[in-house]
């Protein structure tokens, strides 16, 4: 854990500082995008399709212009006279605004009413008539690839297939000449199914146009805002929007998970009428829109496979995805990693050899890929490779904890170089595992289930060891749209010693306003209470590329630091001039300099900054302001031992987590409630897709669980009690030694629970079930396996 330099009153890093953003949102004063509303505007309801795949006949709006409110209704025809009815995706892929002749997948926009209230809108929405001629979708990604297959995508000259791209990394041939001499070797098909972030707050936004000024003010639900604006202006610059013309602001977020890092049709359209109209445009996502329209997460058909020695000993691993992106790829991966950091699927293991490919198409699903606290992928990745792992344990008839034992790679081979390619920065494997296992009294808990089993009871115990791959990244290799994955800092210390300091991240939740403050704290000695920390308006804040892929304490967390340091070298030529010694004599600790050898002559940063505007010396710069935009050497690699124990109901088959125990090691930790706060969030958003979550369609491609009552989200009476722990092996290239966390619990935890499950039914012979393992899936694997003859 991190030692404390500060004193609670600096409250720099390791200090458990409440949330300074609590203060509002418990108190019902958060600012949310719906919470804003200007003279005269407009509100907007979006008409959406009830068929995946269908050519729209036409459009009738006349019932719908006679609705009392109702000021006019937008097709793709109409955006189609200003060349605004198609938009790039972050994927370089391209995505309709609005349909011009047919729709792609259920719940898609078709057009959009316009009126002068929100119950308007939505009565001028139920107004329109449109006929459709329905086709035959798409809905099978295996079947997509027939060359029987309709080719979806029309809209691109010359694509004869659904295929969209292929990737890869590793050795093939090699792995192959390993696989073909190997002792043992284990394969697994599995699928991770299609699921939904489900954020409290769903996406929306107001557009605001100012004509007289041409200048469009965009309040929005986005999680990288500096990007959004760039996005806009270059879309939108052939209508007169440039980039200094508009403001994109993000305000209070509840929830964001990376369902609000795509750019939806809804905030384009509003931008557009808005522009055409002259006036404000509100348009908010109802629950169900959310859940069946926005981008949606995982959807990967992984065949995975391992081999080794009798021993128990990994050579190599193999993975093969199939990657159903829906109509369009708008994920929003770094260009150059189309399967995000999938690659990091060899895990915590010190082989040589491996091969990762993947090919993307298309289905008539809704589009996305990389929303829900996913780290580009890495839960899939750590999915396979955990899971593959156990099955590898029991073909060799070893304990999971041993062959991960057996197999990690040690504390003195970091940096590591993975055979993937990734250079992982720091960790201690064993240590993890061994913490975890004493926690949950590892030991003990297989002495109690083969007693138990002796009696025919279930009960199991799953690992999971997973590396995680955070912090995109250096720029040489990762770029969204061309624009370099580095991030800001901007500090500005006022004369009497306050600051308030931007970043180009967007906290949705994750506590920015108290973290980053502490980390100035830590460095300048000025108390966190004192720094105001503030993200989302782009005419403010220092360009960034937002908060997604726990990014924000590698990237912007780095500068922070760096920013800050720039301030103490001032600092400390102030203090030096103020105390007419050399800066050499001076000695720093959090919050002054002093004299060496005389601490009594002293200056403190407050003093310093105030003669920084009143008394500085001759030939400085005045003021107390540093920026600094980040660009990292590598990414950390954050790692986690989670052990999972469950009871599962023979008869019925019903799951019940017994314990559930989280070792995480995220390098040096900045607030240790927040980071705790984090996992406990997290890991109640593993159990749900383990458990619970997944999107379902059937054949003609309508959704079956579009609505919360039959999507299962789990709550407060599903969720154990997550018992959480920490190793400390900090990012030797990191400022302050932190690596990011805000993901590692969802990537984690999912296959421990699995694990769990499989362990605890493995008497029958049951190796696999494909997640989210329901009661049904349990009962039904045992039904097939004997359990009940
Ligand atoms: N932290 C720390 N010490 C560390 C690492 C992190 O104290 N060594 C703190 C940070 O200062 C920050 C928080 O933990 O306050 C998360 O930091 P980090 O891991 O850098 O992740 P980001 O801030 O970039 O957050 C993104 C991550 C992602 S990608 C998703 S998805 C997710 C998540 O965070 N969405 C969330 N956690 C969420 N939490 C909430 N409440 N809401 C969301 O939408
Ligand atoms: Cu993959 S969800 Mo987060 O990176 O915003």
């Amino acid at each position: 854990m991190t030692q404390c330099k500060t004193s609670k009153e600096i409250g720099g890093m390791g200090h458990s500082l409440k949330r300074k953003e609590d203060a509002r949102f418990i108190q019902g004063k958060g600012h949310y995008v719906d919470d804003i509303r200007l003279p005269g505007m407009l509100y907007m309801d979006i008409v959406r399709s009830p068929y995946a795949y269908a050519k729209i006949k036409n459009i009738n709006i006349e019932e719908a212009m006679k609705v009392p409110g109702v000021i006019t209704v937008v097709t793709g025809k109409d955006l189609e006279k200003y060349n605004l009815h198609w938009m790039p995706t972050l994927m370089s892929d391209t995505q309709m605004v609005l349909p011009t002749d047919t729709v792609m997948y259920q719940a898609q926009e078709v057009c959009a009413v316009i009126a002068t209230s929100k119950y308007a809108a939505r009565d001028g929405r139920e107004a329109v008539k449109i006929e459709y001629e329905p086709m035959k979708p798409v809905m099978d990604p295996f079947k997509s690839l027939d060359p029987s297959a309709p080719v979806l995508r029309t809209d691109k000259p010359g694509k004869t297939n659904n295929h969209i791209w292929h990737w890869q990394a590793g050795d093939k041939n090699k792995t192959e000449q390993v696989f073909a001499s190997a002792d043992v070797v284990v394969k697994q098909q599995m699928h991770i199914p299609r699921i939904h972030v489900v954020s409290i707050e769903t996406c929306g936004c107001v557009a605001d146009y100012d004509k007289v000024n041409h200048h469009l003010t965009m309040y929005m639900t986005t999680q990288a805002p500096h990007a959004i604006r760039t996005v806009i202006a270059l879309v939108a610059g052939h209508v007169g929007l440039s980039e200094e013309k508009i403001r994109v602001v993000s305000p209070d977020i509840g929830g964001g998970f990376g369902g609000k890092v795509p750019v939806y049709p809804g905030y384009v359209i509003a931008i557009a009428v808005s522009f055409l109209v002259g006036k404000p445009v509100k348009w908010i996502e109802d629950r169900s829109e959310n859940l069946q329209a926005d981008s949606f997460a995982r959807d990967y058909h992984i065949t995975a496979e391992m081999a080794g020695t009798k021993a128990g000993r990994i050579l190599a691993t193999r993975f093969k995805v199939l990657a159903d992106h829906g109509y369009t790829d708008a994920a929003a991966n770094p260009s150059k990693f189309p399967a995000g950091m999938f690659s990091i699927c060899t895990g915590s293991y010190d082989y040589a050899t491996a091969f990762a490919e993947a090919d993307a198409v298309y289905t008539n699903k809704p589009p996305g890929g990389v929303a829900y606290r996913c780290s580009f992928r890495v839960t899939e990745a750590v999915q396979a490779i955990e899971r593959l792992t156990d099955l590898f344990a029991m073909k060799v008839g070893k304990d999971p904890a041993d062959i991960r034992m057996q197999n990690f790679i040690k504390k003195e081979d970091f940096p590591w170089h993975s055979p993937t390619g990734w250079v992982y920065d720091s960790g201690n494997y064993q240590a993890g595992l061994q913490k975890a296992m004493d926690v949950v009294g590892y030991a003990a808990l297989r002495k109690e289930q083969a007693e138990k089993r002796a009696r025919g009871e279930l009960m199991g115990i799953g690992i999971s060891t997973f590396t995680e791959i955070v912090g995109a990244g250096p720029s040489k290799d990762f770029d969204i749209l061309g624009i370099k994955m580095f991030d800001s800092a901007e500090i500005r210390v006022h004369p009497t010693g306050k600051a308030i300091a931007r970043f180009g991240t967007k906290s949705q939740g994750q506590g920015h306003e108290t973290t980053y403050a502490q980390i100035i704290a830590e460095e300048l000695g000025i108390p966190a209470e004192n720094i105001q920390v503030e993200e989302g308006d782009t005419d403010t804040a220092p360009y960034g590329l937002g908060t997604y892929a726990s990014r924000s304490t590698p990237t912007a967390g780095a500068a922070a630091a760096i920013a800050s340091r720039k301030l103490r070298d001032k600092a400390r030529k102030i203090a030096a001039y103020l105390l007419e010694v050399s800066e050499e004599d001076l000695e720093w600790e959090p919050g002054k300099f002093f004299v060496k050898g005389a601490p009594e002559k002293a200056k403190t940063i407050q003093e310093i900054v105030f003669a920084a505007y009143t008394n500085h010396p001759q030939g400085m710069e005045a003021g107390f302001e540093a920026t600094n935009y980040y660009d990292p050497p590598n990414l950390t690699f954050p790692s986690g031992a989670y052990i999972c124990v469950v009871d599962i109901d023979k008869e019925t088959g019903a799951i019940h987590v017994r314990r559930f125990v989280a070792i995480d090691d995220c390098g040096n930790i900045i607030n240790p409630m927040i980071v705790q706060g984090q996992v406990h969030g997290g890991l109640t958003q593993a159990i749900a897709p383990a458990m619970y979550e997944e999107l379902i369609y059937d054949e003609e491609g309508n959704i079956l669980n579009g609505t919360l009552m039959d999507y299962l989200v789990p709550t407060a009476v599903e969720s154990p009690k997550w018992e959480t722990g920490h190793i400390c092996t900090p990012s030797p290239h990191h400022p302050i030694g932190a690596k990011g966390v805000g993901e590692s619990p969802t990537v984690g935890g999912p296959p421990a629970i699995a694990n769990a499950i499989i362990d605890a039914l493995s008497p029958f012979g049951i190796t696999h079930i494909d997640i989210p393992i329901t009661p049904y899936k349990v009962w039904k694997a045992l039904k097939e396996h004997g359990a009940y003859d």
